[in-house]
């Protein structure tokens, strides 16, 4: 690792721990480094709060303020250029004079977009952009597909049974242990929005509700065209925000909205269109094998992540659905009998 590098990976462990608090702000860190010294180190705490540069520079030791003119702020996104809930961070580092500026990879959102980096050069500091980039992509993977693809980030998700099969045709099959339950609940909790088929909303009656892990629930998003799910389920009864989206009828009642979509083949599209507009940044979708395998052959996912009872034969059933494109990570791990695998879609060129 070069020092560039050393000093961008402080700032995305730096911009990590705002984890669970700034979203749908992207997580950023900043370190400010004098003579192989650091002495500002901040990040983005909190959504509408100050951004990680401006956190940087408010932890600078009195005794070393004068240094800053002298030193490179590293930060892992490039410093906004647009008024928000704060004002623009590429401004605060003109007017600190701040030597040179290292940014990990360009802000995609409309408002900055290019435009920071601009503003820093224009000012005469000197910028270096794509220290740590791909690191720095991943980290905030559900930001940038939001805004560069115009979509929720779509991960994947289902159990199967050493044999390959999600369940039966009628009724639920338990196929993941305690532990995988409670790992799904906490991956509830870091995604905007949860997204069922109708016929996994018919026969398993979920909840969809985040209860074994801490933090929010996600938005609940069940797909149901004709309007067939019985108003005693869950998913229409529970006093939890829902989209219904279907083809019948527009509605909002209380915090649950009716979508109408128009029943044909850009169905799908119109529906990451509808999460889009409505600023859900990413869906976890837990079925069924429908609207999972839908999604892979439109090429319409990012991530998948199978969890596999290798002691588990059901010997007939629903077929797990078949990814394409899919290159299986290290961050594939075993927990039990279960063996739990991570996915990331592949674009073929
Ligand atoms: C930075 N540093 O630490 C973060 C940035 O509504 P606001 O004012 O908080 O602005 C949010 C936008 O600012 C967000 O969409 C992203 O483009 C950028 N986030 N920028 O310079 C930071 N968190
Ligand atoms: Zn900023």
């Amino acid at each position: 690792m070069t020092i560039d590098e050393q000093y961008m990976q402080r700032c995305l462990q730096l911009a990590a721990l705002g984890a669970g608090h700034v979203a749908p702000n992207p997580l950023v860190g900043a370190v400010l480094v004098h003579d192989g010294r650091i002495i500002g180190e901040g990040y983005h705490q909190q959504y509408g709060q100050p951004h990680a540069e401006v956190n940087c520079l408010a932890s600078v030791q009195p005794q070393d303020q004068q240094l800053i003119a002298e030193s490179t702020m590293y930060v892992s996104l490039e410093p906004c250029a647009h008024f928000g809930k704060t004002p623009p961070c590429a401004d605060r580092l003109i007017t600190e004079k701040v030597k040179r500026v290292v940014i990990a990879c360009r802000d995609s959102y409309a408002a900055v977009d290019g435009k920071g980096i601009t503003k820093l050069q224009a000012a005469g500091i000197d910028v270096t952009l794509g220290v740590l980039e791909k690191e720095a992509l991943q980290l905030n993977r559900r930001f940038f597909t939001y805004h560069q693809q115009q979509r929720p980030y779509i991960l994947l998700k289902w159990a199967q049974s050493a044999d390959g099969y999600i369940g039966e045709t009628e009724k639920q099959v338990a196929i993941s242990n305690a532990i995988s339950n409670r790992l799904v609940h906490r991956w509830r909790s870091e995604e905007a929005a949860i997204m069922v088929g109708t016929n996994t909303a018919i026969i398993d009656n979920p909840k969809l509700n985040n209860r074994y892990w801490f933090g929010p629930s996600p938005l609940r998003v069940v797909i149901d065209k004709q309007l067939r799910i019985p108003a005693t389920h869950h998913l229409l009864k529970d006093e939890q925000p829902t989209f219904i989206v279907n083809c019948l009828l527009q509605k909002v009642q209380g915090n649950k909205e009716w979508i109408q979509l128009k029943d044909d083949h850009h169905f799908l599209r119109q529906l990451l269109q509808a999460l889009h507009s409505r600023g859900i940044q990413s869906v976890l979708v837990e079925g069924g094998r429908q609207l999972l395998q839908s999604l892979i052959d439109a090429q319409l996912w990012d991530e998948a992540r199978i969890i596999t009872n290798t002691a588990l034969l059901l010997g007939h059933g629903v077929a797990a659905p078949t990814l394409k494109n899919a290159t299986r990570t290290d961050a594939s791990f075993q927990q039990e009998k279960d063996s739990i695998q991570i996915f990331y879609r592949h674009t073929t060129a």
